[in-house]
């Protein structure tokens, strides 16, 4: 096959799977907010990739959020469940990560304190443990969850979250270092266990994260 038919080939089949013309019903992908209430955002390319086992692919058809342990009924939710059952907030936070690089995003999504409460935890529920689908772990105490509004988002900037930013879901920890922003989560587990430890606190940071503290100890 010459050149130039290739070239033609290509060009046709671009014409077929190509841009969405104006006035379609399809949904056109909604662009980047760069500005939220007079602050500066970030943009989600200013990340710096570092996940232990590199960027995940989740099949939303496969996907379950569940919710388990210490609690009276457990929960087993696709994302359309969770996007349609709980109140959707936003707000701007800042994740600092322990490299030394920060970014200031407009997350949305809901509250975890409600995903916890759809739940009905145990009194003896004091930390909740967070799993994701590449083997990273996190937890926190159950009271900071509460107390602070601390978001579970599925869109960042006026966008759904890119795989790579941990789609479907990630934990917006406010006040805390960026290794307790666990992504791709798929679990989120009641305990009454205060000596559990997640994949970086294992390895030595503080199990606190706060970020006035410092990471280590
Ligand atoms: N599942 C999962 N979540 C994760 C990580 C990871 O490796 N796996 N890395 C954490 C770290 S150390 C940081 S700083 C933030 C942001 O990292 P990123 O730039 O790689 O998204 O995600 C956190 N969440
Ligand atoms: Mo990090």
């Amino acid at each position: 096959m010459c050149i130039l038919t290739i070239a033609i080939m290509v060009g046709l089949f671009g014409l077929l799977v190509g841009e969405v013309p104006a006035g379609s019903t399809q949904t056109l992908p909604t662009a980047e907010v760069h500005e939220y209430q007079g602050e500066r955002l970030s943009s989600v390319r200013d990340f710096h990739e570092n996940s232990i086992h590199g960027p995940q692919n989740v099949d939303l058809g496969s996907y379950r959020l569940l919710i388990t342990g210490l609690v009276n009924t457990s929960q087993n939710m696709t994302y359309q469940d969770v996007l349609e059952k709980f109140p959707q907030f936003r707000k701007v936070v800042k994740l600092y990560c322990v490299e030394g690089w920060k970014v200031t995003i407009l997350w949305e999504g809901v509250r975890v304190s409600d995903l916890v409460a759809s739940a009905d935890s145990l009194p003896s529920a004091k930390y909740v443990i967070f799993y994701a689908e590449d083997g990273y772990s996190t937890s926190l105490p159950l009271e900071y969850l509460e107390n602070r509004e601390i978001l579970l988002a599925s869109r960042m900037n006026n966008l759904t979250l890119p795989a790579e930013r941990g789609f479907p879901f990630q934990l917006v920890a406010e006040d805390k270092w960026g290794y307790k922003w666990i992504k791709w989560v798929k679990e989120i587990r009641l305990s009454d266990d205060a000596d559990y430890r997640g994949y970086w606190e294992s390895r030595g940071y503080s199990n606190d994260a706060d970020l006035n503290k410092g990471y280590f100890g």
